[in-house]
């Protein structure tokens, strides 16, 4: 059945994902490992952009399509119980519309206890910055880029957090597929995630 997923997301298959994805969970199957085989597609369908095989209609139709899917485990990856360690505050950085990473962040993040504000893609350092001086009870913010070229937008936006002197309310998380720890070290962020589990223990642990 796991390969069913693969297929219907790789080939975009919007309308039938659900009913799939809903078979797969019925069959048993952890909705962790049905996320993770969704997460590896997205993998292939990179791939095969990359080659030339497909182009950007094909990726976006693959992202949603996988959004979709996401949509029907959802409620089986949150936890219960309502928010312990405050806001956490997510975002794109400007240039950059790829949202599916830093969706299930905010998913993971708000299933180990926080109340997430999403500010979305393609977001302005000011507005990162305006956000955190609205909610002074944030402790925690993510700034999430997929693209070698808008990591200097997450530079940017750090540096407008660091500059507007926000770093002693709130710690700074980065990530996305360019993004490396020592990336994250030099332009002064406080912690740099892989993925979406590891970003929602160290939330946890920022904000402790
Ligand atoms: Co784009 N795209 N894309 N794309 N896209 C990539 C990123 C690319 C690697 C594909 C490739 O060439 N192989 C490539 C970037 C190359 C580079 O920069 N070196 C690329 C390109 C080139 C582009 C365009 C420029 C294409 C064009 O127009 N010619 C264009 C740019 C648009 C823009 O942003 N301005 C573009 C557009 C798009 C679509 C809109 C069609 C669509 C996005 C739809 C959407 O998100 N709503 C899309 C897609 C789907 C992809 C791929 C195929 C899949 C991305 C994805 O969702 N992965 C991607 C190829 C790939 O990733 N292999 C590709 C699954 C997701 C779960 O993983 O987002 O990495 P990811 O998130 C992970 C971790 O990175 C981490 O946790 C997540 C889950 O565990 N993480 C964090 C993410 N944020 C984090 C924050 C944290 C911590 C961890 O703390 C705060």
């Amino acid at each position: 059945m796991l390969d069913d997923v693969k297929t219907a997301v790789e080939t975009g298959k919007l309308k039938k994902i659900e009913g799939i994805v809903q078979e797969t969970v019925d069959e048993g199957v952890p909705a962790g490992e049905i996320l993770d085989a969704m997460i590896a597609t997205m993998g292939v369908v990179g791939d095969k952009f990359q080659r030339n095989e497909i182009f950007v209609p094909e990726m976006l139709v693959a992202a949603l399509t996988m959004k979709k899917g996401v949509s029907v485990i959802q409620p089986l990856l949150a936890g219960e119980g309502g928010p312990k360690h405050g806001k956490f505050i997510i975002g794109t950085v400007a240039g950059d519309l790829h949202d599916i990473g830093k969706n299930l962040v905010a998913l993971m993040v708000e299933s180990a206890g926080f109340e997430v504000i999403d500010l979305g893609v393609d977001v302005p350092a000011e507005k990162f910055v305006e956000a955190i001086k609205e909610n002074p009870d944030c402790r925690v913010v993510g700034v999430s880029a997929l693209l070698t070229t808008t990591m200097e937008a997450m530079k940017i936006t750090v540096e407008a957090i660091i500059n507007a002197g926000l770093q002693s309310q709130v710690k700074i998380m980065v990530g996305g597929a360019p993004i490396t720890p020592e990336f994250a070290a030099e332009i002064g962020a406080d912690a740099y995630t892989p993925d979406a589990g590891s970003a929602a223990t160290k939330a946890v642990e920022l904000a402790g």
